[in-house]
């Protein structure tokens, strides 16, 4: 089957709240845009019509698609104020994935060009209803409006990413949220925000982790609380819950190494209603994940993040001692296997795009669970293994850190994807570097 959607890309009032309401950017005059549904291995024909007053292109977050789709700078031309672009691809997953500008992106996803993209499949769990939390934050001046602050506010922003105390789900401050007594949903998380780490509580209520970047995990995982790092995405099990039970959805302290200070918050509200009967049925067992690589595979690539003095911007975010390095190609079908070490004293989220990889190792253990990922929190000081395999898709890909600030300060790469029958491809840019400052 193929669905069409249009999504037109503006700048318009939102209302975050009764009080307040904000100049944002974004999708068909919704902050965030339009939630964009598909079902496994169904075509997506989605035209995104420019109407800002400047460039943009939209990536397709998790999605294994083809290169020239990947919606980047380094396999498109921009489309223009004024221009259209037909974007067409299958989407082979089914998972919580998202959209989002990938062009300026400090200031277009900042104000708010994204949305969520939910691929289902008929054999997904059974829950009584299903929810979609997009986290974000924003920060505004004085005056209530998204402009850069002075050198010192901007030398912070670069360091720190772009956090606000104004933090938004679904591009509301504070919601309530309703679920049923004795019910159990499924609650896909989504992290937009341009830097800001969810740490999510739900007043120490135990819930279960049932899926990540690719989709489904194994078996369902009980825990009372979970980081969702930038760019990630995490699928819940949730409920069920007592009659007359209310609490608060909070992100709690997480000291990434920033100027700015970590504190608990307040992100929404719950409130749980009558009890009705329940449908859910979520087995012991929800997939298989074949392991790539065992723990000990040899790297066969050592990628390094850090962050280095820089005479020009104060600080500079590199990768392999490089701003936007260009990395080595791969071959279609060549096992990778990536040792990535984060040298600096910050976290940085990884993101590969196009392809999901499974963690291996991180700091000499395996994982808590075996998953598919496409966006992995570097600890500071840490070193992570990853494999995964270049399927059959070739082309240029990058790799970056998901704090946009770090992304944009240098902290990326590029590569191809090569077709061993075909050799590498004369029409991509080797040496395209992403800089709009
Ligand atoms: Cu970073």
């Amino acid at each position: 089957m193929t669905h069409y959607y249009q999504l037109s890309a503006s700048e318009f009032d939102w209302k975050t709240s009764d009080k307040r309401t904000i100049t944002s950017w974004g999708f068909n005059k919704s902050f965030p845009g339009p939630t964009l549904k598909a079902k496994k291995g169904d075509e997506m024909v989605i035209r995104v019509k420019n109407n800002l007053p400047e460039a943009t292109v939209i990536h397709w977050h998790g999605i294994r698609l083809p290169a020239i789709m990947d919606g980047t700078n380094i396999v498109q031309n921009p489309i223009k104020p004024g221009e259209e672009f037909e974007y067409r691809f299958a989407v082979p997953d089914a998972g919580t994935f998202w959209y989002h500008s990938h062009f300026n992106e400090t200031k277009q996803m900042e104000q708010g060009m994204y949305g969520a993209l939910i691929v289902e499949d008929e054999s997904d769990p059974v829950f009584d209803d299903e929810k979609i939390f997009i986290m974000d934050d924003i920060k505004l001046n004085r005056s209530g409006e998204f402009k850069q602050g002075n050198f010192i506010q901007r030398w912070q922003e670069r360091h720190d990413g772009r956090q606000g105390e104004i933090i938004l789900v679904n591009g509301k401050e504070n919601p309530v949220i309703n679920i049923n007594a004795g019910q159990t949903e499924r609650w896909r998380f989504i992290n937009a925000a341009s830097a800001r780490y969810f740490r999510l509580s739900f007043g120490g209520r135990p819930f279960r982790i049932i899926g990540t970047d690719g989709g489904l995990i194994e078996r369902p995982v009980d825990v009372t609380e979970l980081l969702l790092v930038p760019g990630e995405r995490i699928d819940l099990a949730v409920g069920p819950f007592n009659e007359e039970d209310a609490f608060s959805i909070n992100t709690l302290k997480y000291d990434r190494m920033t100027f700015v200070r970590s504190r608990n918050s307040q992100l929404a509200t719950v409130k749980v209603g009558p009890s009705q009967s329940s449908v859910t049925d979520l087995p012991g067992k929800l997939r298989d994940i074949q392991s790539l690589a065992p723990q000990e595979a040899e790297a066969t690539r050592k990628i390094k993040f850090s962050v280095g003095a820089s005479l020009k911007h104060g600080i500079d975010f590199l990768v392999n001692g490089e701003m936007h390095n260009n990395d080595k190609p791969v071959y279609v079908g060549d096992l990778q296997v990536w040792e990535i070490a984060n040298k600096s004293l910050m976290d940085h989220p990884f993101h590969l795009h196009g392809y999901f990889f499974q963690v291996i190792e991180e700091n000499g253990k395996t994982p808590a669970y075996m998953a598919w990922k496409d966006t992995y929190n570097l600890k500071p000081k840490s070193k992570i293994k990853i494999a995964w395999i270049p399927d059959n898709r070739p082309g240029m890909w990058m790799y970056h850190c998901h704090i946009l600030e770090h992304h944009e300060a240098g902290m990326m790469g590029h590569f191809e994807v090569i077709d061993p029958s075909k050799g590498p491809s004369d029409k991509v840019h080797h040496h395209h570097h992403i800089s709009h400052h």
